[in-house]
């Protein structure tokens, strides 16, 4: 979902490879496309980039029109650093809240897990509060004059790498009940009525394929 929410988001024609994963030949197939064998991979031209961050960076570089990250250079740390956490973090999110997207789940979700959330609603809060188009005001307390600050219901106002780093975890909440209120409940309402977001939800629901491994949990 990452990956291909920052190329809708390039506004670039591309053309999508579905590849089934948790299969006997997941491995071979990805790595006709990806010398990491994980996926999203992006082919352009003679270029490979096969990670979803080096990816958005990639097209943030080559279609600067886009603005996939925010124009300030303050904002656009910022946006780096939760992108990176996101990356590189919130295992127990993602180990006992796997990405279910049609489902509603009920289950005892650990209190790691838990605590993860709630790293993420602050995020979104206090992004959305210093840096999307509210309040606007800098660490420091400043207002950024340079700020150029965009209006819109995303971490930055207009959508960025950040968001689509988040998207997925958007679709956690929702599918584990996990607590969402304030700006964080309205900033995760606003990626999920995304029209691309939208976009990738409705393929989600026809998708026959399954991932046999997140098919053990039931859904009530
Ligand atoms: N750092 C990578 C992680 C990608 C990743 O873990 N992808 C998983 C799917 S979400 C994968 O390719 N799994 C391969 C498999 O299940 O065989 C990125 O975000 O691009």
């Amino acid at each position: 979902m990452r990956g291909w929410l920052m190329v809708k988001k390039s506004r670039q024609p591309f053309e999508e490879v579905v590849v089934g994963l948790d299969r006997p030949d997941t491995a071979e197939n990805i790595r006709k496309y990806s010398p990491s064998g994980r996926v999203p991979v992006l082919l352009s031209g003679n270029l490979t980039v096969w990670d979803s961050l080096a990816i958005g960076e990639y097209l943030a570089e080559t279609y600067p029109a886009a603005n996939l990250w925010p124009k300030d250079a303050e904002a656009r740390a910022v946006a780096r650093s939760i992108s990176a956490e996101m990356h590189s973090g919130f295992v127990a999110l993602r180990t006992h809240c796997p990405m279910k997207m049609k489902e509603q789940i009920q289950q005892d979700t650990p209190q790691e897990a838990l605590d993860d959330a709630a790293r993420v609603r602050a995020i979104w809060a206090s992004t959305r509060e210093r840096y999307g188009g509210g309040a606007g005001f800098a660490c420091d307390g400043r207002r950024p004059e340079a700020a150029a600050l965009e209006t819109g219901p995303f971490l930055f106002g207009a959508f960025t790498i950040a968001d689509a780093m988040y998207a997925p975890v958007v679709s956690r909440f929702r599918t584990y009940g996990l607590p969402l209120t304030g700006p964080a409940a309205a900033y995760a309402e606003a990626v999920w009525n995304d029209p691309d977001f939208q976009l990738w939800y409705e393929a989600a629901r026809s998708e026959t394929l399954r991932v046999p491994k997140y098919e053990v949990q039931k859904a009530t």
